[in-house]
């Protein structure tokens, strides 16, 4: 049997925004622009991972957590999971792993470089925000 890791990412959202967050490592992937969050560890639940990396990514709390529906093939054996978030606490700055943070607009979606794994729940996400 082939078990499936998940990375969860999460698309925070603030007062009509997404968070978009410019990784710095690795360097096949800095530069390029991702929901935050990663690994589920060995015993954790997926929601309970992605406020764990957000809180160390970020320096927030958050919660209210809804699942985008999907998933996506990151590579063999991995895939992405993605949730919507809203912050209960604190102002994210980036603090592991990105080396820059914007908050976008649905008509803003295509102004960074999104990592293409991350561009079908974007905008999905982008979709939603824009009708809401
Ligand atoms: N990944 C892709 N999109 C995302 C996230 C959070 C992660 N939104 C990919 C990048 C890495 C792997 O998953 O190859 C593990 O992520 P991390 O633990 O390095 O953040
Ligand atoms: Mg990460």
């Amino acid at each position: 049997m082939t078990t499936m890791r998940v990375v969860v990412g999460g698309a925070v959202l603030d007062r009509g925004r997404l968070l978009a967050a410019r990784r710095s490592a690795p360097p096949a992937l800095a530069g390029r622009w991702e929901l935050p969050g990663g690994k589920v560890e060995d015993g954790e639940t997926p929601e309970r991972a992605l406020v764990r990396e957000l809180r160390e990514e970020l320096g927030v709390e958050a919660g209210d957590l809804t699942p985008v529906p999907g998933e996506w093939e990151l590579r063999p054996g991995y895939v992405l999971r993605v949730w919507t978030a809203r912050l209960l606490s604190g102002a994210p700055r980036p603090l592991q792993d990105h080396d820059e943070l914007r908050w976008l607009l649905p008509e803003e979606e295509q102004e960074v470089d999104w990592l293409d794994q991350d561009r079908p729940a974007v905008a999905l996400v982008m979709r939603r925000l824009a009708e809401s």
